[in-house]
């Protein structure tokens, strides 16, 4: 066993220390000087895998009349970016494998500036070659990644090939189970971006913990140049806050400003100005403060009741992923519709549009990992990735004031062999890179009999909320009546937060009589709603609750021939966006709390 964890050690770091593995990307793209690659892309299906023996990469072409070239890019079809593959060409419906992708571009290298080539994502695998020569690889289909390009450009016309392989690995981040289609491709934005040699790769400007005033947080360059003067300008404060970075680049601030707080009734955000010697970047950042209060959730100092609603990266109208400002603001414009003042975004981090406008909504966020029901804890390559993911999904969205919430585990079984020490040291690492946000992990491994729950999880030991999915009136019946239920935590002292509870119902199936409750009615649903916000009454320290879920989604897993036809029926609304009556029961609770 000791052998095998040494092997696994080394090689989980050869996997970080591989040179040809991505970067992690600088953040905040928009404000940057950008060439969209985004438009139609060149395609070479390749479900046999055999594209990496052909060589793609190497785009041959036919060199005589009698010559042929099976896998060529000449005449190919072509599909979107962003965009997921598999609603775009029928062939690819429920397709997992591997997708070659082409793009050429023009280029004029400047002197004295880097370029980088940013992907906003790929899912699931992304190996990446530029003009036949491989650049490099990033694993994980929800976060952020580059490449640096400034040597390997040519001046002129250039080729970029992507081979995304979205197949499921039992070893992945999800693994190999999960209720959401899997929708492979470079789902999201790509972009060329020229910096100035040494330039601003991330920054963290929030407040901390506990204060409304006060501000800690560091610059940090990148480039050959790294000892600079930097600055922070909120000219609407009339704020100028100067420093000196070090020798690795970093620069620490720590000023204060009379900030007008980002609130869920007024989302307040200041343009702020980030400045070194070589290179300047905008932003528009909300200052807040997040935090637990004894068995209290506290937004600004204030009690707040957590009104969720959990919602996948999907736009139900189009059947396809979710990837652009519109597509976040009709997803969240329902969260609103339906009273709600936080979504938890499931069950991976998604886009950078839905962030951006939930924080100018006034909603809050809550982003999660996508560490999700089996997921193999012992491999050390496994924690090797969760924790890359986690830097990526915090270095992301540490300025977006909107993310009060990082979830670092979706289901996970309590017995998995080093289950809860893979995730009490991903706790502790979050904390060490965040300590302004509140920390879940949601579980599931509760008892229920006699109508009583019984609440115990080594992981809450170290959740600032305890999370908990429970779907009694529809996994398991109620034992008897909802009002009576009785809880019982492990830790008596937190936050609860029913994250997940519903049933299924396709819109339209109505009986229209209340005693002819059946599966697949509305009303069956509505019932599911009105017994699950009785028993809410009785939940200790119950600080929020969020029904699974917006919109019927589609799923792999369900192909109930009538009523769901690949689509998870648990949505308030259906697919096309039409209200069921669970929708009113939650609606009216919402306006209520
Ligand atoms: C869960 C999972 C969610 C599923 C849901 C369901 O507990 O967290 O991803 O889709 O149940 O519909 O069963």
């Amino acid at each position: 066993t000791l052998l095998y964890k040494w092997i696994g050690m080394i090689l989980s770091m050869l996997l970080v220390a591989d040179i040809t593995y991505a970067q992690t990307a600088m953040i905040n793209v928009a404000s940057r000087k950008a060439i969209s690659l985004n438009g139609e892309w060149n395609v070479i299906l390749d479900p046999t895998g055999i594209g990496e023996w052909r060589q793609i990469w190497l785009e041959n072409k036919a060199k005589s009349k009698t010559d042929f070239v099976e896998y060529s890019f000449e005449g190919s079809p072509t599909l979107k970016v962003p965009g997921d593959f598999n609603s775009q060409m029928p062939e690819l419906t429920y397709f997992e494998g591997v997708v070659w992708y082409k793009k050429e571009f023009s280029c004029t290298p400047v002197k004295n500036k880097r370029l980088f080539i940013h992907f906003g994502a790929v899912n699931y695998l992304a190996t990446v070659y530029l003009n036949g020569k491989k650049i490099g690889s990033h694993e994980g289909g929800f976060t952020p990644f580059q490449f640096e390009i400034t040597e390997g450009v040519r001046s002129g016309i250039n080729a970029l090939v992507v081979k995304v392989d979205n197949k499921r690995l039992q070893n992945g981040l999800p693994g190999l189970g999960y209720d959401w289609l899997n929708y492979g491709g470079i789902t999201r934005d790509v972009n060329l971006i020229q910096t100035a040699t040494t330039y601003i790769e991330d920054y963290s400007i929030q407040l901390i913990k506990g204060s409304r005033k006060e501000v800690k947080g560091w610059i940090k360059l990148n480039g050959v140049n790294r000892e600079q003067t930097v600055k922070i300008q909120i000219p609407e404060l009339g704020l100028a806050y100067s420093a000196k970075s070090d020798r690795m680049g970093l620069a620490k601030l720590h000023f204060t400003g009379a900030f007008k707080l980002w609130s869920l009734e007024n989302p307040k955000r200041y343009r702020v100005s980030v400045e070194s010697e070589t290179d300047s970047i905008n932003d528009e950042i909300g200052f807040r403060n997040v935090e637990v209060a004894g068995s209290r959730v506290l937004l600004n100092g204030k009690v707040v009741f957590l009104k969720g609603i959990n919602i996948h990266e999907e736009n139900p109208y189009k059947g396809a992923r979710a990837f652009s400002k519109e597509d976040a603001i009709l997803l969240l414009n329902q969260a609103k519709a339906l009273c709600c003042n936080m979504v938890r975004l499931v069950h991976y981090p998604h886009n950078e549009h839905i962030i951006n406008e939930a924080e100018k909504m006034g909603l809050m966020v809550w982003s999660e990992l996508p560490v999700y029901q089996h997921i193999e804890f012992s491999d050390t390559a496994v924690v090797s990735k969760m924790d890359l993911m986690l830097k990526e999904m915090i270095r992301r969205d540490r300025n977006r004031c909107t993310v009060v919430i990082w979830s670092l585990s979706n289901e996970t079984y309590d017995g998995t062999p080093n289950r809860t020490k893979a995730l009490a040291t991903l706790t502790q690492v979050c904390r060490q890179l965040d300590s302004t946000r509140l920390i879940t992990h949601v579980t599931n491994s509760q008892s229920y009999n006699n109508n009583s729950f019984k609440v115990v999880d080594s992981l809450y030991k170290y959740a600032d909320i305890i999370s908990i999915n429970e779907y009694i009136g529809w996994y398991m019946p109620w034992q008897g009546k909802p009002e009576n239920v009785s809880w019982k935590m492990a830790f008596p002292g937190k936050p609860v937060f029913i994250s997940e509870f519903g049933g299924e119902a396709l819109f339209g199936n109505v009986s229209g009589a209340a005693d002819e409750a059946a599966s697949w009615r509305e009303e069956y649903q509505q019932q599911i709603y009105i017994n699950q916000l009785k028993m809410f009454n009785n939940i200790p320290n119950l600080c929020g609750v969020a029904p699974w879920l917006l919109f019927d989604y589609r799923s792999l897993g369900r192909m109930h021939p009538v009523y769901q036809k690949g689509y998870n029926r648990k949505g308030l609304l259906s697919e096309k966006g039409e209200k069921k009556l669970a929708w009113y029961t939650m609606e009216q609770y919402y306006k209520r709390k």
